[in-house]
């Protein structure tokens, strides 16, 4: 793998040695140096140095003072410029995968798919750059216009996470392009080379421009770059992926200067399959929302609540399923389950199983650590109501809970503090308009016969309760 990854990340100007923050230019920042391992078998893939608090108000400053200059260039001028990143992203769409996949773990065609995605919300932006509508409405004062227009806010703060480390930046920064917004980037720090590779694709074109400043990043330590974004009001938005504990003091201290937050935090998905489901589609959705990207999306299937007639079919087809899953090397085309991000996150996985069968409930498949960061991913057999139910565990562990009549598959599913995504299998109709109206599922998405993982352009993304309650892309 060493050579293959090292061709990959030299095409995409990745040096052993790289700079951490990017204001106009690229900074030789002065905070500690940070190690990037990748998680398939913890080979070093290259260096950085961090920024300190210095570089990250160079970065603000910076991006700040870009901001009268692109807020002034008419909109659609804006889009085409985030129409040629969409290009450079369209040529670099391999290698930029490839790199996902190298720092992250998840398997290629996901790393690819992430892309994708930046590339479909580049497309989506540009439309929207001649489409950014308000409404007028007929005044009560005679003579009087009155019309709605939508402003930039100014520079934007992004904070994102390590599993999706490329898709949510661009479904925030290219939109925030379009509207005339410039962007601070500050990803995490598991993916810092995917982030820098980004960057470099995405500023040249705004340095061609005459618009070095528009696009900004800055890698560095929560208590240097993380912390001093929350309380910043040169940034009136902040952006953020992550779990709902982190989200919930992102929220506090940003209200404190009534900044404005938009937070995509933690999911506990839900699938409700009624006893007319097609039993196949059932586990071929939950197998993949379950174990795709290793159980890392905020998005994953984490409890899959079968009606009593399909519940013996339903566990036994989806443990056959899970004895063939090729787990390995996410870089090779026939993996399906790469590894976890790291060790860290095996163990969390390990003590989450631990603590479920403290509670009661017993794994039926799966749950053992293979080697590094690789785990086989894990079913458990579990009753309605039981506490752990409610936590999201970041990993591939998924719950099989019976149930009797609709209304009590919908009570169950709805008993969690999250509400990102859901899903009902079905063929009635009428069960379906049940799921998905204001009696149904209390989530922010709410698919029927499709799992709960995957997002789409334009659709808008995001949950309610403790998942924050923004939209994204
Ligand atoms: C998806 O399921 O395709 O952290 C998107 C996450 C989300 C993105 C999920 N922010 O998993």
């Amino acid at each position: 793998m060493a050579t293959q990854a090292a061709e990959i990340l030299k095409r995409l100007g990745i040096e052993s040695e790289n700079p951490g923050a990017y204001s106009d230019e690229w900074i030789d920042c002065a905070g500690e140096e940070l190690e990037s391992r990748s998680p398939i078998d913890g080979s070093l893939l290259g260096t950085l140095r961090m920024a300190d608090s210095e570089d990250y108000n160079d970065v603000v400053y910076k991006a700040s003072k870009m901001f009268p200059k692109w807020r002034m260039v008419p909109a659609p001028q804006r889009g085409q410029i985030v129409r040629e990143i969409g290009e450079e992203l369209r040529k670099h769409k391999n290698d930029l995968g490839a790199i996902v996949t190298l720092e992250m773990g998840k398997i290629l065609s996901e790393g690819r798919g992430e892309v994708q995605e930046m590339i479909d919300i580049a497309d989506f932006a540009v439309g929207l750059s001649r489409q950014l509508h308000g409404s007028t409405m007929h005044s009560e004062r005679p003579l009087h216009r009155m019309y709605e227009q939508w402003h930039p806010l100014g520079a934007i703060g992004l904070i994102t996470a390590f599993n999706f480390p490329v898709a949510v930046w661009s479904w925030n920064a290219l939109i925030a392009l379009v509207c005339g917004d410039c962007v601070v980037w500050k990803p995490s720090l598991k993916t810092p080379l995917t982030a820098i590779a980004t960057q470099r694709i995405c500023a040249k074109v705004l340095e061609k421009h005459g618009f070095a400043g528009v696009l900004t990043l800055v890698i560095g330590k929560n208590e240097e770059v993380g912390e001093r974004m929350l309380i910043d009001k040169r940034l009136p938005l902040i952006s953020f992926t992550g779990s709902t504990a982190i989200g919930k003091r992102v929220s506090e201290i940003v209200s404190e200067r009534l900044g404005r937050t938009l937070l995509e935090l933690g999911g506990n998905n839900g699938v409700v399959a009624m006893d007319d489901a097609n039993v196949d589609m059932v586990v071929r959705a939950a197998l993949f929302g379950a174990v795709g990207t290793a159980g890392q999306r905020c998005t994953s299937t984490r409890r899959l609540f079968v009606q009593k007639g399909i519940a013996q079919a339903v566990t036994e087809k989806l443990v056959a399923a899970y004895e063939r899953l090729r787990i390995g090397n996410p870089m090779e085309s026939d993996t399906l389950v790469g590894p976890l991000i790291d060790e860290d996150a095996v163990k969390m996985m390990m003590d989450g199983l631990d603590r479920i069968r403290e509670a009661g409930a017993t794994v039926i498949h799966g749950g053992e650590k293979i080697e590094g960061c690789y785990v086989k991913p894990a079913i458990v057999k579990a009753v309605a109501g039981l506490k752990i139910l409610k936590e999201e565990i970041f990993a591939p562990i998924l719950y099989i809970v019976e149930f009797d009549h609709l209304q009590d598959g919908i009570l169950a599913h709805n008993n969690v503090p999250q509400g990102l995504s859901s899903s009902m299998f079905t063929s009635s109709v009428a069960s379906a308009e049940t799921f998905l109206s204001h009696a149904g599922s209390d989530c922010g998405i709410a698919n029927i016969n499709l799992g709960t993982s995957g997002a789409e352009i334009g659709g808008a993304f995001g949950g309610e309760k403790d998942t924050g309650g923004g939209r994204e892309s």
